[in-house]
């Protein structure tokens, strides 16, 4: 019929193009446009992802004539630029966050809807682009939309992986399944191959020393790194910046000579091994040694896309007929992490074997080019590779690595003579079998500024990981940049209706106070106003339809929406105590049974939410996933209880996912063993859409609630200093849980006895907690209950949650990444923003 497939009406169509005199003539006209030529499809046969992909097309066009004019305003300017160096960015969506920056939404909106489309059906028929693990990867996707936003001129360079991270299935028993993420099959309209931009990229091979240090690496096998460009769009300026990602390829096709020789295995083994470098995005968060990626694939991931970005970095600086000693004055590479660590050999490499310099003055330029963000203080997160792998793959880099290490301890042992200690644990070098590199050594001591990502975490930096460098170089290289999210997708695209409440109270324009972030509050004035309230309530309300909406359609559950709404969604991990939480929701349900039903019918009703992906191989986390999923059909299905407690694990979490979940929450979770968090960033998101925090007082929940007032957050558990003494409390005096906490050992002692189904299968997680508790849950599970019950009695005087959740909201300026990312432009590269011409 005709409200099915395809859904382009002739009529409709015809006329659409008969009014060109009509809003957005041109619009219409590009979209039939790239229907006909890029789709090669007819204007009346079109689905819903047709459309989409016209659509797309024709925003691209927009984004490319910005693009160009942005590219050749730097060229001519000549700034110093800043780029972004992350094997991770989780870009998520991209057609209405570029029709917003662009200003285009509305006529968008039109335009499709008079070729018969709805923009909601087209944006939802686009598929993420998943490049990341979590935070670390969706940092640096709001920060290249601050960056383009700020006007800076500053570039992101990562990989092209075929796969994204892994797509979540949870299966009848509870397990989590990996399937592949193959996120390019319906093509990318958003990216602009370059195939003429490559550059060839050497492994393997011997290296010779040739004296002062320099060297030469021939042989080997060599892979092609060929770009492809993802246009930036700054929201209100014409700025457009770039995100350019790598691809591998084979440099020569088959090897013809095996080919010839009848070896087709051979020939397509070299072929192929070309390809695997960016074929899949390792789906390891904080993992990097416990489950030894240690893998030859990863080092080469690591090299490939380092030496192809640095060699584009350079070509674009030469350019410019400069001497090579002036790099520092316009080239700033932020590390993101330690994964592009070797580009600090690799520059040196270049610097010494290619642009013949000494030691020294490379040794200048490399120290003044790089600057290094750490992500985590967890020890088994920290990379290092081992030595043989190293020099297997990369030996030139080896020797220099090596050299570093010999000058760099050389100093270190002026300043301490026979400190043999310290020049252990500084060295670049592990000792061991094997010998290991000592990844984030190297990035503090090739860096011109190193930090970290909240106050609280750049100060376990600086007195614990990396407390000997402190003492070395001095406090001043040690620095803090507090995370930001970006306003523009996480409020203004997930939560359109508060944006345009926020709009229309502050009376100002949108752009001005998505801008300037710290304008909302403003909002605190409002606080009183009863009507304002109550357009704030009934917006979280329908957030909250809205995501029941998406549980009943995927799930095919329904989820109360009158009762509190309460969330924790982030990667599986045991210092993010996700078992916390669901421990404290058996605590709830067996709290429940025991009431009278007169009794339960005065609690406050919750339906607690969770999603989030664990490593395919952390076993322990994956078990929480599997005791969540069968908590949640016990409590879910019991009569006694189903009116007043709700569970849902959502599979498959996602940027897209959370721009439902978020703007839905009245209290969210943060609740990670006190110093082991760094930041965190969906805090910030869930806070600026006014819901509520309950955490730990770790990473950046403290400075929200610096910001919001104490008032108006929900704190539980020890603190940062406690940590360690208990952790020796548990390995030298251990008391029974029954004795130190009734409470939660009558929660684990049911889950043993079976009461959610398959009793052994959580033994090894509940031993994590019966013996060491390396995470402290027994510590701080009293504590979390008396917050959560805290939350609960917080929510009867709904009058005074709304204005705590309002003056929350009116206080999270500081958490702009605007803001961020010209803390990091100001004081660390000392990159200005540049105006690109409105035509
Ligand atoms: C941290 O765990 C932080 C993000 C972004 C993560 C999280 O607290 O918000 O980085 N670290 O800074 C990480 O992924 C490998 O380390």
């Amino acid at each position: 019929g005709k409200e099915h497939w395809p859904r382009g009406e002739e009529a409709v169509w015809k006329s659409a193009l008969r009014d060109v005199d009509a809003d957005s003539p041109a619009i219409i006209k590009s979209i039939v446009n790239h229907v006909q030529t890029s789709l090669a499809r007819q204007a009346y046969n079109l689905d819903d992802l047709g459309a989409y992909q016209a659509a797309a097309l024709s925003v691209r066009d927009n984004l490319l004539v910005n693009w160009n004019e942005t590219q050749l305003s730097y060229t001519r300017k000549n700034p110093k630029r800043a780029y972004y160096l992350s094997l991770e960015f989780l870009m998520g969506r991209t057609l209405d966050n570029a029709l917003l920056n662009l200003g285009l939404k509305e006529q968008y909106r039109d335009s499709v809807k008079k070729l018969g489309f709805s923009v909601e059906d087209i944006l939802d028929k686009e598929r993420d682009a998943a490049l990341g693990n979590g935070g670390l990867g969706r940092l640096a996707a709001c920060y290249l939309d601050s960056g383009a936003s700020t006007e800076l001129p500053l570039w992101g360079y990562g990989l092209r992986y075929k796969y994204g991270i892994f797509q979540q299935l949870i299966s009848p028993e509870g397990n989590q399944l990996e399937a592949p993420d193959p996120w390019l099959e319906n093509s990318n309209p958003w990216e602009l191959p370059r195939l003429d931009v490559n550059y060839e990229i050497r492994f393997y091979g011997h290296a010779d020393r040739l004296g002062d240090g320099k060297g030469i690496w021939q042989g080997g096998q060599e892979v092609l790194a060929v770009a492809y460009d993802v246009m930036i769009p700054g929201y209100g300026t014409k700025t457009t910046n770039n995100l350019r990602l790598w691809e591998s390829k084979p440099k020569r096709g088959f090897d013809l000579n095996s080919f010839n020789a009848g070896n087709y295995e051979a020939a397509v083994a070299s072929s192929n091994s070309a390809d695997a470098i960016t074929s899949v995005l390792y789906p390891n968060d904080h993992t990097s040694c416990m489950y030894r990626i240690g893998k030859e694939l990863r080092l080469k991931q690591q090299y490939f896309w380092t030496a192809a970005s640095l060699a584009d970095i350079l070509r674009r600086f030469k350019q410019q007929g400069k001497p090579i000693r002036e790099l520092p004055d316009f080239v700033a590479i932020q590390l993101n992490d330690t994964h592009p660590t070797l580009a600090i050999p690799e520059l040196m490499r270049i610097l010494l074997d290619e642009e013949d310099l000494n030691w020294e003055q490379a040794w200048s330029i490399v120290t003044n080019v790089f600057f290094y963000t750490n992500h985590t203080v967890l020890p088994e997160a920290l990379e290092k590779w081992a030595v043989p792998l190293i020099e297997h793959v990369l030996p030139r880099h080896l020797q220099i690595i090596y050299d570093i290490n010999l000058f760099f301890l050389q100093a270190v042992e002026r300043k301490y003579p026979g400190d043999r200690e310290r020049l252990a644990r500084m060295s670049l070098i592990e000792e061991g079998q094997p010998k290991q590199v000592r990844m984030a050594n190297l990035a503090v001591i090739g860096s011109r500024k190193v930090n970290g990502v909240a106050e609280l975490h750049s100060d376990l930096v600086r007195t614990t990981i990396l407390k000997d460098f402190v003492d070395f170089e001095g406090v001043s290289k040690f620095s803090n940049v507090t995370n930001g999210i970006t306003p523009r997708r996480w409020l203004d695209q997930c939560n359109a209706e508060l944006s345009d409440l926020i709009t229309k109270t502050l009376k100002l324009e949108k752009e001005v106070w998505l801008k300037d972030l710290f304008k909302i509050k403003g909002l605190l004035e409002f606080t009183e106003d009863a009507a304002f309230r109550k357009e704030w309530w009934a917006i979280k309300q329908r957030n909250k339809e809205r995501l029941a909406h998406y549980v009943q359609t995927t799930l095919g559950l329904t989820v109360r929406t009158d009762a509190m709404f309460d969330v924790q969604i982030k990667r599986l991990h045991e210092y993010k105590r996700q078992t916390l939480n669901i421990l404290g929701v058996i605590h709830r349900y067996l709290t429940l049974k025991a009431l009278s039903p007169a009794e339960r019918k005065k609690t406050n009703p919750r339906v607690v939410f969770f999603a989030g992906k664990a490593a395919p191989a952390y076993y322990i986390a994956k078990l929480t996933i599997r005791l969540i999923v069968n908590v949640a059909r016990i409590v879910n299905a019991d009569p006694d209880t189903k009116d007043y407690l709700q569970v849902y694990f959502l599979p498959d979490y996602s940027v897209s996912l959370a721009e439902v979940l978020i703007p839905a929450s009245d209290i969210s979770q943060h609740i990670s063993t006190a110093g082991t968090e760094a930041s965190g960033t969906s805090n910030m998101k869930f806070c600026l859409n006014g819901g509520l925090l309950l955490g730990t007082v770790d990473g950046a929940n403290i400075e929200i609630a610096e910001e919001v007032g104490e008032s108006n957050v929900f704190f539980f558990g020890h603190l940062t200093p406690a940590v360690e003494d208990l952790r020796y409390q548990h390995l030298y005096h251990p008391v029974p849980l029954q004795e130190k906490c009734p409470a939660l050992h009558r929660v684990i002692e049911q889950i043993s006895a079976g009461l959610f189904n398959d009793a052994e299968v959580y033994e090894p997680l509940l031993n994590t907690i019966r013996q060491n508790d390396y995470y402290l849950l027994s510590d701080d599970f009293d504590s979390y209950i008396a917050a959560l019950a805290m939350v609960d009695e917080a929510y009867q005087d709904r009058d005074e949650w709304i204005k705590k959740s309002i003056r929350t909201t009116a206080q999270m300026g500081k958490f702009s990444s605007d803001r961020a990312i010209l803390e990091y432009a100001e004081s660390f590269w000392n990159v200005e923003p540049v105006t690109v011409k409105k035509k």
